[in-house]
């Protein structure tokens, strides 16, 4: 037997397969179709990281075996090779980022394949393509057309020394994600998207998907939807009025004071007498970060107007106003009432400040003593405020009181009532605010719209996409912060496709969002020059149905690319008929960490080099650790310990699969095991347990050992295929060795015979009304009917039923049987 050479085997069955193009996604319109879906790296200069490995072996292994269940699979990469750290690269170097991008896409795309991953390379995708980014443009064009894209003039974060606007996400702790300075704002024209114009349905529609719990949280959250209302205070002495918006109009009668966001508007109108205080706070404000200003735990500061005074437009009692950096700019109105009875932080801020605390609300709650809830009674006020004052605020609904006629009325009817009573308008808010989409830098797709004094701003007519991006030697954005794109005159400079007169280019390009936006869809149809995609074939091909990539992925990337679907589903450009989601199932995986347990990085120096990896102990191994470490949904440090167990694994397969190949056994013993492990390893791989399927498989390897010849060659057929995701190059050896027919990942994926597990007996539980009072010894697979009539029989269940109606008996094959009474 010749030794296991994996160098050899690896590039021999990877050559194969590309030559016959077996992973070759058909556009079969007939055949069952699978699109399985993982996130498109960056070509960064460092090459594939560990992390992508882990996802992209992880669906490779699902690809696989979907294919061997007579799919149609379609399994796409391509790269999403706009982006910042190119750019800073060629500022840095002078290399060209097209050039770069060139250098780094064929390192990954020979690391991938080296990976034995079965990509369909035909529907390649590359976001910094003209071919495929003018597609990406014609989307602009269409949201602009739309109403869906404006201009507006935003405080926006801003990088002094890359001299760039910065998302919100690309500050980390005040400071520069990219290059670490401190980051200031700066008021800039920007490209806007009104994704908001569809929080609803983003929201809604997330009931339609299979996306873990966490995930669909996490969405709502960022788009934050309240039900309120808006009510508005008019001041003592003046015309202005403070407009506010609460989610507990219900508690309008406890409103002790309203406060205001530094940045509103209408402080400069007000007349107040501490103007200095006033101005020094705000300042003061201006530099706090968002998360520091809101965080409940520290200490609020604020001022008071001095000489101010709101009207309650409930009690119609006059309230002090103030100045607070817990209230937020940009959310709501910019200004709240003060109900410190019944909210944390208006608690926090009225004890310290020393204001009312007036409470108005009874919660309905359990731990109320009977006397306390009385609302008519005096004592009942007086009850709640003194307990407010010791145990904090009431925060949860319940019964209106000390609320004039509303008193008695429960919280939810109040709201509403209370509303209408002082004019009040119900609204509904959202969190999120509207996408920040421009970029003043380089090496993004440019925007396609042209600036004519006469005509204002005109699209780019589509015959004229895409508008490439120019060559040019110097790619450091201007002074001003413009793009370095405006320094280049002859690009700038042209027609108004509308009057033909002198007009100028949009210098700002896109984020780097805008190319993973709608990736999913190009592959259906990559090489189209007419469509963004056929939509036959985005009809046959979409949902994607399954979709895995990485936490940091799940708010924003979901959310921008599940809007714009549902916009091109809007606008026609996808079938109707297709469902408004984009992704039927998203999944998450861990981060990886390096072998001290600390995240990867370059300064730490424990990055793990997947060449190497792949080098010393083979692909094969590489795979294989990787899905073994630990549950996939988890954070879980590199071992070497457990690379080297698995290389071993793949020798002893190696051994016995030699042995084997030549023997005539044919073990009832070993079919048993290898018909589980056919079950589990099946099971397994549908929801991600890659680490269990795979420690099934070491474990029949196990008893396989002890007896090598023993192994009939239909189960030695079985065993490969089911070990074949995992081990792809290793089985496809041992399948041609063995002198079977085909290619191993070709085959058909075998399927557990129950009939052979099932000989023993399992224990069945028994319940009644939910509690376990017994259990039993039976034949798996009994059917409900067969199940009951041995339960019902028994002495003891005989015992809790005497006297009792069966109400309903609820079985869960073999696993429990639960009889209500
Ligand atoms: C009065 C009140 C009484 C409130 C009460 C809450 C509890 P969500 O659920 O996140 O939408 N608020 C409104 N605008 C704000 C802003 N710009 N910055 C900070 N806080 C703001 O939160 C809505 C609630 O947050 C509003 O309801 C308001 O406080 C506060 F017992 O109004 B509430
Ligand atoms: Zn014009």
């Amino acid at each position: 037997m010749a030794n296991y050479n994996p160098q050899r085997i690896e590039k021999k069955w990877q050559d194969k397969w590309e030559k016959l193009g077996i992973f070759q996604a058909r556009d079969k319109l007939k055949k069952a179709k699978f699109y399985v879906l993982v996130e498109f790296p960056y070509p960064s200069g460092e090459g594939l990281h560990v992390g992508h490995c882990r996802s992209y072996i992880a669906m490779d292994v699902l690809a696989r075996k979907r294919r061997m269940e007579g799919f149609n699979v379609l399994f796409p990469i391509g790269w999403d090779a706009f982006g910042l750290p190119t750019e800073n690269y060629a500022i840095k170097t002078g290399v060209a980022p097209s050039l770069a991008t060139q250098k780094n896409t064929d390192n990954f795309r020979r690391q991938a394949k080296r990976l034995g991953l079965s990509f369909d390379w035909k529907r390649e995708i590359n976001t910094t393509d003209p071919n495929y980014y003018k597609w990406t443009q014609w989307i602009f064009l269409q949201l602009f057309k739309e109403g869906l894209a404006y201009k507006k003039k935003l405080p926006v974060n801003w990088c002094p020394s890359c001299k760039i606007v910065l998302a919100n996400e690309e500050v980390i702790n005040g400071a520069c994600e990219r290059c670490g300075a401190k980051v200031t704002k700066i008021e800039k024209e920007q490209w806007l998207l009104r994704i908001t114009k569809y929080a609803d349905r983003l929201s809604d529609d997330l009931a339609k998907v299979d996306y873990p719990g966490k995930i669909k949280i996490l969405q709502k959250d960022w788009i934050g939807r309240s039900e309120g209302a808006e009510i508005e205070f008019p001041i003592k002495g003046s015309q202005e009025k403070i407009k506010v918006f609460t989610t507990r109009p219900d508690t309008l009668f406890g409103a002790t004071y309203l406060v205001l966001a530094p940045e509103h508007e209408l402080i400069s109108k007000l007349s107040f007498t501490n103007i200095n205080e006033i101005k020094t706070y705000i300042e003061k404000a201006k530099n706090k970060k968002e998360i520091e200003r809101i965080a409940l735990k520290k200490d609020k500061t604020g001022v008071e107007l001095k000489g101010v005074k709101a009207i309650n437009p409930a009690t119609k009692g006059e309230i002090p106003v103030w100045v607070a950096d817990y209230v937020l700019s940009h959310y709501g109105e910019g200004s709240i009432m003060s109900v410190p009875a019944h909210d944390e932080r208006d608690f926090q801020f009225a004890k310290k400040y020393g204001l009312i605390i007036e409470s108005v609300v009874i919660p309905s709650h359990k731990g109320v003593p009977r006397e306390f809830i009385d609302y008519k009674k005096k004592e009942t006020v007086e009850y709640w405020r003194n307990r407010i004052k010791l145990n904090g605020p009431v925060l949860i609904g319940g019964i209106v009181f000390n609320s004039g006629k509303f008193t008695g009325m429960p919280s939810e009817k109040a709201k509403w009532e209370i509303t209408k009573f002082v004019g009040g308008k119900r609204k509904t808010q959202y969190r999120f605010r509207d996408w920040i989409f421009s970029r003043q830098r380089y090496w993004g797709e440019p925007i396609p719209l042209i600036f004519c004094e006469k005509c204002s701003w005109v699209p780019v007519l589509e015959k004229d996409l895409p508008v490439r991006l120019p060559e040019i030697k110097d790619y450091k954005p201007t002074e001003k912060g413009e793009s370095p794109l405006a320094k280049v005159k002859n690009w700038v400079n042209v027609k108004c496709p509308s009057c033909r007169g002198q007009a100028k280019r949009e210098t700002d390009v896109m984020p780097n969002w805008a190319g993973s936006n709608w990736y999913y869809l190009r592959y259906c149809d990559p090489k189209n020059n007419r469509k963004l995609a056929d939509p036959k074939k985005i009809k046959y091909w979409l949902p994607v149905d399954w979709y895995n990539g990485g936490m940091e992925h799940v708010t924003l990337h979901l959310l921008y690319s599940r809007f714009i679907f549902k916009f091109l589903w809007d606008i026609g450009a996808i079938p109707k008929n297709l469902g408004s989601e984009p992704y039927k199932k998203r999944t998450a995986h861990g981060v990886i960490l390096g072998g001290d347990g600390v995240k990867m990085s370059k300064s730490r120096g424990n990055i793990i080099n997947p060449d190497k990896i792949v080098e010393q102990h083979s692909t094969d191994a590489m795979r294989l650790y990787t899905m073994f470490m630990g549950p996939f949904g988890e954070m879980i440090p590199w071992d070497m310990k457990g690379l080297i167990g698995a290389r071993r694994f793949l020798e002893k397969v190696w051994r016995l699969g030699n042995q084997a190949s030549n023997a005539k056994g044919n073990s009832l013993r070993l079919k048993k095991i290898l018909h589980k492990a056919i079950k589990k390893v099946s099971e397994d791989i549908e929801v991600l347990k890659f680490n269990t399927a795979i420690s099934t498989l070491m474990e029949f390897s196990n008893t396989w050992q002890q007896t090598p010849l023993d192994l009939s060659k239909e189960d030695l057929k079985d065993f490969l295929k089911i070990l074949s995701p995992f081990a792809p190059h290793l089985t496809e050896e041992l399948w041609e060795k063995s002198g079977f027919t085909g290619f191993c990942c070709q085959q058909k994926w075998p399927k557990a015979d129950l009939k052979l597990i099932r000989e023993e007996k399992i224990n069945l539980i028994i319940q009644i009304n939910g509690k376990v009072r017994d259990k039993i010894e039976i034949n798996p697979g009994i059917s409900q009917k067969e199940a009951e009539n041995a339960v019902l029989k028994r002495e003891r269940v005989k015992k809790w039923l005497a006297g009792k109606k069966i109400k309903k008996i609820i079985f869960v094959p073999e696993k429990l049987i639960n009889i209500v009474v």
